[in-house]
């Protein structure tokens, strides 16, 4: 006898409308949707006054990431609970080639550290670091395991970058295999020679990794990355695009019929880059790359997000601690790149997006759950109907909740948005029919969260 739950009452939001409707959920799948009668033995939940979405899936985390000699300081234990708590059922994380192993090593090492620990379903990236021959025949062990998408750094010059010629070479690999190519688009070279100038200059403090970090170097690795999937045939997709200058050249390619998407972050839709003049460690808070911009920025990049140019959003979650943060505080360089924010992506958007008139519900779900699952191989997420995962999101958007440490998830000890007051809330997360999170309780025991094998030959083409 499979355990069934009916939500009653609520309105469902999907990526094409909302519509009231009870949801009836048996075992870990949705059986019905509409006007559906409780089973005997049913758990009946009245959900009215809710919106009930599909779970929100993350495509962009950095959990337990060794980076910059520091580790990310959530691991997939209070990371997914942190998701859950933020309406997230499943999340797309990178795992790293890291030198000189190869990526099937790479993906046992992440595949370790996720079983058994994580509360939400989970996927992996392959990020390449060292494309060298032998790598660039491990990728199709990679999309054999489900892991159908890979990831190449155009930044971090002697840590994770990958040269043109190597990257034309996994693109064509990629292409092959029926992947996705993902870019962090930075030039990686410039950026270096400005963080050295600056350095040299006695230009220490957190607001010049901004200052060299310009729109240029993006908006240049953008075109460049686009032209080399223009020339290899091969679908690439632009990670946490941050300004209009990169959305415009990704558009470009786009109208030219070449199959590149993009995603953006919640940070780059409401953070700017005077948090970064923030005093002392709370401007390292905000260090990310690429980072956050001139608030002129925030209405394009919307529109670029209701046009659907940029696809999705999702949050590049990678958080690190004060102390560790601390460890740049006289030398921004030196500071670890990252912004803990995978709890805070519903609330924020409904709030900077919804609430202000910028995205409908609709759009928010598409752009945080649907099409994301669409392109990245999902087949039995993204959406709220029979046969699909069990993984819905219960929304009161009348009850408030406060940002701040005291009601965060997430393992580090401040929050980026501290003070401020969400209009709306996660009431109940459910991952494949099991309740993870229940107004402020996380109710699962960690491993309930599964590795989710993803499809690959979703990825081509641009987004409809
Ligand atoms: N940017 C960040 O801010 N952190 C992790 C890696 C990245 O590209
Ligand atoms: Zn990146
Ligand atoms: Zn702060
Ligand atoms: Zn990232």
């Amino acid at each position: 006898e499979e355990r069934a739950t009916l939500l009653q009452g609520g309105r469902v939001v999907s990526a094409d409308g909302e519509y009231d409707a009870d949801v009836l959920v048996v075992g870990e799948r949705i059986a019905a949707v509409g006007d559906v009668q409780a089973p005997p033995g049913a758990t009946v939940i009245d959900v009215s006054g809710c919106r009930v979405l599909p779970g929100l899936i993350d495509n962009h985390t950095h959990l337990s990431m060794p980076f910059m000699g520091m580790m990310s300081s959530d691991d997939y234990d209070t990371g997914t609970r942190a998701a859950a708590a933020g309406g997230v059922t499943c999340l797309v994380d990178f795992a790293i080639q890291r030198e000189p192993d190869q990526l099937r090593s790479a993906l046992e090492e992440w595949q370790g550290r996720a079983e058994g620990a994580a509360h939400v379903d989970y996927g992996f990236h392959m990020a390449i670091t060292n494309a060298n021959e032998a790598t660039i025949d491990d990728m199709q062990a990679m999309t054999d395991a489900g892991v159908s998408s890979f990831k190449l750094f155009m930044a971090y010059k002697g840590e994770l970058m990958t040269r043109d010629d190597a990257m034309t070479a996994c693109l064509e690999r990629a292409r092959d295999l029926g992947a996705l190519t993902m870019v962090h688009a930075e030039n990686g070279d410039v950026i270096d020679l400005l963080v050295k100038r600056a350095l040299h200059a006695g230009q220490t403090d957190a607001i010049h990794h901004a200052l060299t970090r310009p729109e240029f170097v993006e908006a240049e690795a953008t075109s460049r990355a686009a032209r080399l999937a223009e020339y290899t045939g091969a679908s690439l997709f632009v990670v946490h695009v941050t300004c209009a200058a990169a959305a415009a050249e990704i558009e470009a390619a786009q109208q030219r019929g070449i199959a590149v998407s993009a995603e953006t972050c919640t940070q780059y839709l409401v953070n700017t880059i005077d948090d970064l003049r923030r005093p002392g460690v709370e401007g390292c808070h905000y260090i990310c790359s690429p980072p956050l911009r001139d608030a002129s920025n925030h209405e394009p990049l919307w529109d670029y997000v209701r046009r659907g140019v940029l696809e999705s959003v999702s949050t590049d979650h990678c958080p690190f601690t004060n102390e560790q943060k601390s460890r740049g505080l006289h030398d921004f360089s030196l500071v670890p790149n990252g912004m803990p924010v995978i709890q805070h992506r519903l609330a924020k958007l409904w709030d900077e997006g919804v609430v202000a008139g910028r995205l409908t519900p609709s759009q928010l779900v598409d752009r945080t759950s649907t099409t994301i699952a669409r392109r990245f191989g999902l087949a039995g997420k993204g959406a709220i109907a029979p046969g699909k995962d069990a993984d819905v999101v219960v929304f009161d958007p009348a009850a408030p909740r406060d940002y701040g440490t005291h009601t965060s998830f997430m393992n580090v000890d401040y929050d980026v948005y501290e003070g401020e007051t969400a209009s709306g809330s996660v009431r109940h997360t459910f991952s494949r029919g099991t309740l993870v999170y229940d107004r402020g309780q996380i109710l699962t025991e960690p491993g309930h969260g599964r590795f989710v094998a993803r499809s690959t030959a979703v990825g081509a083409g641009v987004a409809a």
